[in-house]
């Protein structure tokens, strides 16, 4: 093409691309070179790609392809996340089954992510709602009720009257509605499935701090979420007033007993065990004041409020330490499934003891005081016995020490969280793998009886409107107890959370046909973790946290041998917005054509999140047909960091659309250039040369830099490479096509290569050849070629991997000597080899590698 036919050009690539991939086999098992693993978070199968999903793949595109011409073992796979609700309520709506429409989307979705030009191994492609991948799914439901970490309880759930479902806290929203259905939440007390998750809290939380590719942001939420402490659970007795003696202990939880000298009374949460006995006897006026509180507590909506509490009458708590006699309180600040559901009251150290001591006039004591000696400030004890002048931390180990000696305390710990609630009394999901026989009770279903399938045809969708619809089918319920063969057993008719699908899909993917287990253990030391995992901020806390467990949990039953952890790098891509525009008159969000008619103060004009109900989506598809599909994948790229928030605004398409064309348009003039003359183009002198290549290592190295960095700053990859291209039309007005400059030329097609793959293909098979390989520009090529006389840089492996670099003579790659290249290598790497196999060293244009087996 003498033009710069996008639309042609992009379909001839996609259609050689997907041709190519036959078999992901190979590079699967090719455990010897070293990997990388690339995914993009898979979508629910809605049926439509949107601008936030082409910024995910786009992302995870561009990394597969870099590392790929680094020379890495690659995957980049994808797969639907194909069970949940939507697909019910569209079954109910158009009178077919969930499967059917399902199924018809992913088709569309996979040929709309194929016109974006982004290569997923197709081959691995996995779907969580086929019983190839939901048997594995029930598989380990069925090991976490063998380590006891499944169990049912009976618990209140969030109950949607609308969607006939339970929902899980976080469905809710703060007006107390359904987030899907909006319908008023209500209580409802069910036998539900848990997971659980608390049993991990701990290292849930002390496992984060190693996780150096992930963004601190979403650490904190992580920690937020899990809400790990550790403290020390010390016992007040309790005295009764009337007997003058010891009657009971009071257990409080406290992360700081370094305070235990400033408690002036103890916290109790209203409900607290202890409760009822405080109230019994007391006069009607009392009761009075407690029910009026407890009234109070229960109707009320707002979260911030006014503390409220009821002093204990005719009891008192005796301080274990100080001996000082304390008034106890029912509150409504202490939770009751929290720690002890008690609390030592410090108002002079902690705020919201503070706020109660003010309001209720109970004393607030000092303990600890700032004390400054030549310059440094630190924290220490007063009033506090024999502990006074002591820093905090040494407090806090002391009385800890002394409070155990005296069988008054020990050291504990806790976590907010709750446990997973994973029972769902839906249709479309991965059924629970139990039975309840009337003799032998519940039971997991044995695993060569996996998967319990779900059944395809439910007949009638009008039943999936009615309650738990698997309740329906008789034939699905009813079921042979595999102990004692009563023919009276039933099968559990909840389904699994789609959490529960997406928890562990990562650890499929390299080996997703795998019929007798759940993946190869040993496929999975090598492809585990996942280096690169891309996803939006919806998912930053409940799918990381739930894949986090899932994952700890089958590196704890050595499924996964090496890793702890699923996913060493994270990036959370920010969301993609445009103008929204809204008739101030009616309320009523209007497309962007529409508004025009109207004045702007008229119109309320936001910058929103780009979605249907506010008619401000725009559809990477038509913009794929405007300027082709590259161009959307360097647009929203180039908009800014990854992480960030973009606001689309339809102009800068343009500007990349220009740049695309000079790029395309430079290579027609190497390409008549090579056509006059052959190979006789001319060179550049040496000194020419020498400044020449200066300047291009230093745009190689920079773009390269911000490709490397943690936060893959692909926005100033394109940038530097805008500067390259910059620096080669002058170097072209200036001095012609040389050979020099076709090499250049050379260099930034290849580093465009990852951001406009169809256009570069193209360009290097017109210019080079058929089967051109992409290979990232190697600086220390670029050296050794033309910046070094004398020396030679080569980069060092040992068995594949990069172990560093050296500066040798020229001649030393044609040295024999290998004891003398290992003394080489151990010397100036301090390294330590003694033992090896083979030395391979490889030249490939001029970018020199020792490998060392
Ligand atoms: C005395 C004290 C003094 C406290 C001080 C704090 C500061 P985390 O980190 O969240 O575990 N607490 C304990 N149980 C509670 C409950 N059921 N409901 C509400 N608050 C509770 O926080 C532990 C701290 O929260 C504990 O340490 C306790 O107050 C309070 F200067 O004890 B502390
Ligand atoms: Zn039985």
């Amino acid at each position: 093409f003498s033009q710069y036919e996008f639309s042609q050009i992009e379909q001839k690539w996609q259609q050689k691309w997907n041709q190519n991939i036959q078999s992901s086999h190979k590079k699967i098992s090719d455990t010897n070179q070293e990997k990388y693993y690339v995914l993009s978070q898979f979508p629910y199968p809605s049926g439509n790609l949107h601008m936030g999903h082409a910024r995910v793949y786009y992302i995870s595109d561009v990394i597969s392809r870099f590392e790929k011409m680094k020379g890495k073992n690659v995957i980049n796979p994808m797969g639907w996340d194909a069970f949940g609700l939507p697909a019910e309520n569209a079954a109910i709506q158009r009178n077919i089954e969930p499967s059917e429409w399902t199924y018809k989307n992913i088709q569309q979705m996979k040929e709309q992510m194929i016109k974006l030009g982004v290569v997923f191994d197709w081959d691995l492609e996995l779907f969580t709602c086929r019983e190839d991948y939901y048997k594995w799914t029930q598989w380990i439901f069925i090991q976490l009720l063998k380590n006891k970490l499944a169990y049912k309880k009976e618990a209140e759930v969030n109950w949607d009257p609308i969607d006939q479902t339970v929902l899980a806290n976080e469905q809710v929203d703060d007006q107390g509605r359904s987030w899907r259905s909006g319908a008023k939440v209500e209580k409802k007390m069910l036998n539900q499935w848990f997971i659980k998750t608390t049993e991990y809290g701990k290292e849930l939380f002390q496992d984060l701090s190693d996780l150096e590719g992930w963004p601190q942001a979403v650490q904190e939420m992580q920690r937020g979420w899990i809400g790990f402490s550790e403290g020390t659970q010390i016992k007040f007795e309790l005295f009764s007033q009337q007997q003058q003696k010891c009657i009971d202990e009071i257990e409080v939880y406290t992360t700081r007993p370094d305070t235990i000298y400033g408690v002036t009374f103890l916290a109790l949460a209203y409900d607290h065990q202890l409760a009822t006995k405080f109230l019994a006897g007391q006069k009607e006026e009392d009761l009075a004041d407690y029910e009026k509180m407890k009234n109070e507590i229960k109707s009320r909506k707002d979260l911030v409020v006014n503390k409220i509490g009821y002093k204990v009458k005719d009891y008192y708590a005796v301080n274990p330490l100080s001996g000082e006699q304390v008034p106890i309180y029912l509150v409504d600040y202490v939770l009751k499934d929290y720690g002890t559901g008690a609390v030592m009251g410090v108002p002079a150290h902690d705020d919201r003891d503070q706020e109660f001591a003010k309001k209720y006039q109970i004393p607030i004591k000092e303990v600890i005081k700032e004390e400054t000696d030549n310059q440094s400030t630190k924290q220490v004890l007063v009033n506090s016995g024999k502990f006074s002048n002591l820093e905090i931390a040494e407090a806090k180990k002391q009385i800890n020490e002394q409070l155990i000696q005296i069988g008054k305390g020990h050291v504990t710990s806790n976590t907010s969280m709750r446990d997973w609630l994973v029972s769902r009394q839906r249709y479309w999901g991965v059924p629970i793998p139990v039975i309840e026989c009337p003799t032998c009770g519940v039971l997991p279903v044995p695993e060569d009886q996996l998967p319990v399938i779900l059944p395809e045809k439910l007949g009638n969708p009008v039943q999936l409107k009615n309650g738990n619809p698997l309740a329906h089918i008789k034939d699905f319920v009813e079921c042979k107890c595999h102990i004692c063969g009563n023919n009276k057993a039933k099968r559990e008719t909840d389904t699994l959370d789609t959490f529960v699908d997406s928890s562990w899909y990562f650890l499929r993917f390299p080996d997703s046909k795998n019929s007798l287990q759940i993946f190869d253990s040993n496929l999975i030391k090598y492809w585990a973790p996942v280096d690169l995992y891309i996803g939006g901020m919806e998912h930053a806390i409940l799918h990381l946290l739930y894949a986090r467990f899932i994952h700890k949990f089958l590196h704890k039953q050595q499924f996964v041998p090496l890793h702890k952890e699923p996913f060493k790098q994270l990036i959370v891509q920010g969301l993609v917005k445009s103008k929204s525009y809204r008739l101030k008159q009616t309320g009523q969000y209007l497309y962007p054509q529409e508004a025009q008619k109207y004045a702007e103060d008229e119109l309320d004009i936001k910058i929103e999140k780009m979605s249907k109900s506010k008619n401000n989506g725009v559809n990477p598809l038509e913009e794929i047909e405007k300027f082709g599909a590259d161009c959307l994948r360097m647009t929203l790229l180039f908009y800014g960091p990854n992480e960030k928030d973009i606001a689309w605004d339809g102009n800068l398409q343009k500007t990349l659309y220009s740049y695309l064309n000079k790029v395309w348009n430079l290579h027609l003039k190497i390409q008549s250039a090579y056509k006059n003359d052959g190979d006789l183009l001319k060179k550049m002198n040496k000194q020419e040369k020498i400044s020449t290549f200066k300047k291009v290592y230093g745009y190689v190295e920079n773009i390269q830099n911000a490709l490397e960095r943690k936060d893959r700053s692909f926005h100033v990859a394109i940038a530097r490479q805008m500067e390259l291209y910059n620096f080669l039309s002058e170097l072209q007005e200036q001095s012609g096509i040389t050979q020099e400059f076709s090499e250049i030329y050379e260099y930034l097609i290849n580093s465009l290569y990852p951001f406009a793959p169809h256009t570069m293909s193209e360009i290097a098979e017109n210019l080079y050849k058929k089967e051109y390989q992409f290979v990232w520009p190697d600086l220390l090529a670029i050296k050794n070629k033309h910046l070094n006389e004398d020396t030679i840089s080569v980069k060092i492996n040992v068995n594949n991997k990069f172990k560093g670099q050296l500066e040798i003579e020229s001649s030393f790659m044609d040295s024999q000597n290998d004891e003398q290249i290992i003394k080489a290598i151990n010397e100036s790497l301090k390294l330590n080899i003694s033992q090896y196999k083979n030395i391979i060293k490889i030249n490939r244009k001029n970018a020199f590698v020792i490998n060392v087996i």
